[in-house]
C-alpha cells in the first residue's frame, strides 16, 4: 500500500488561463524536476552563475547563465544575446533535450506549436534577491512566446501590462510551475519580488527559474 503522505507530490497538473495569451500550467514539471536540477548542476559546471551588471552599473540580485545557441548576458555596453559565455569564451552549453521537450509541450498546451527554443537563461535566487519590473525585448522575433519553469523555493510573480504603469496583479509560483506568456501578453512588464528564507528538498535554499526564448 503506497499512502498519499504527501498528496502534494501526487496531484495532477492543472491549467490556470490569466487572460489573453498567459497560461499557468500549474506543477506540470514537478515529476521532471529532479532530472531539471541534475542538468541545471552540470550546465552550472561548464558555465558557473554569475551576477551580471545592468547598463546601468548595478550587480543584478539574481546568480545567471545559460543555454542554448544564444545566451543572454548584460554589461556596461548593455543587454544581448550571444553564442559565447563573457566569462569563459565558450559556447553556452547545449540546451539538454528534457529541457526543451518539456518547453514544447507546455507551449503546445498553451496554443504555440512548433516551438524550438534556442536560448535558455537559467535564473537562481537566493533570499533577498528579486528582479524588478521589465520587458523582455531581445529577441528577435515576438511571435514566438516565452516559457518559464520555476523550481525550488516559491516567488511571488508580479503581472504587469504593456505598460510600466500598469498596476500588476500578484501570482504565487511555486516548485514545478509552468508560465507561457505569448501573442498580447508576450512584451508585458513582469517582475518578482524579493525571495523569502526557506528551504525546499530538492533546492535547499534556493528558487530556480528557466525561460526558453526564440532568440535568434
Ligand atoms: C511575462 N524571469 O528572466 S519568469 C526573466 O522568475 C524573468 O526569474 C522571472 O523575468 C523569474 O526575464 C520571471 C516569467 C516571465 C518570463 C518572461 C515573460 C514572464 C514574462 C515575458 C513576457 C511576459
Ligand atoms: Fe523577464
Amino acid at each position: 500500500m503506497t499512502g498519499d503522505l504527501f498528496e502534494s507530490e501526487n496531484e495532477q497538473p492543472w491549467a490556470e488561463p490569466r487572460g489573453e495569451g498567459v497560461v499557468v500550467l500549474r506543477r506540470l514539471a514537478r515529476a521532471d524536476a529532479p532530472t531539471l536540477l541534475d542538468d541545471i548542476q552540470k550546465i552550472a559546471r561548464q558555465a558557473g552563475f554569475r551576477n551580471m551588471i545592468t547598463p546601468g552599473g548595478h550587480e543584478m540580485s539574481a546568480a545567471m547563465t545559460c543555454a542554448g545557441d544564444w545566451g543572454w548576458v548584460t554589461d556596461r555596453k548593455g543587454y544581448r544575446y550571444q553564442h559565447e559565455d563573457p566569462q569563459t569564451g565558450a559556447p553556452w552549453p547545449a540546451i539538454p533535450e528534457r529541457f526543451s521537450q518539456l518547453a514544447g509541450r507546455a507551449a503546445e498546451e498553451a496554443g504555440f506549436p512548433g516551438f524550438q527554443p534556442d536560448a535558455c537563461l537559467i535564473n537562481r535566487y537566493e533570499p533577498g534577491a528579486k528582479m524588478g519590473l521589465h520587458q523582455d525585448r531581445d529577441e528577435r522575433d515576438f511571435s514566438w512566446p516565452i516559457v518559464s519553469v520555476s523550481l525550488g523555493l516559491p516567488i511571488v510573480f508580479q503581472m504587469g501590462g504593456p505598460k510600466r504603469s500598469d498596476k500588476p496583479e500578484r501570482i504565487l509560483l511555486e516548485h514545478g510551475d509552468v508560465v507561457v506568456w505569448g501573442g498580447p501578453a508576450r512584451l508585458n512588464y513582469h517582475g518578482v519580488l524579493t525571495l523569502k528564507k526557506g528551504s525546499h528538498p530538492l533546492t535547499g535554499p534556493y528558487r530556480y527559474n528557466l525561460t526558453f526564448r526564440k532568440a535568434g
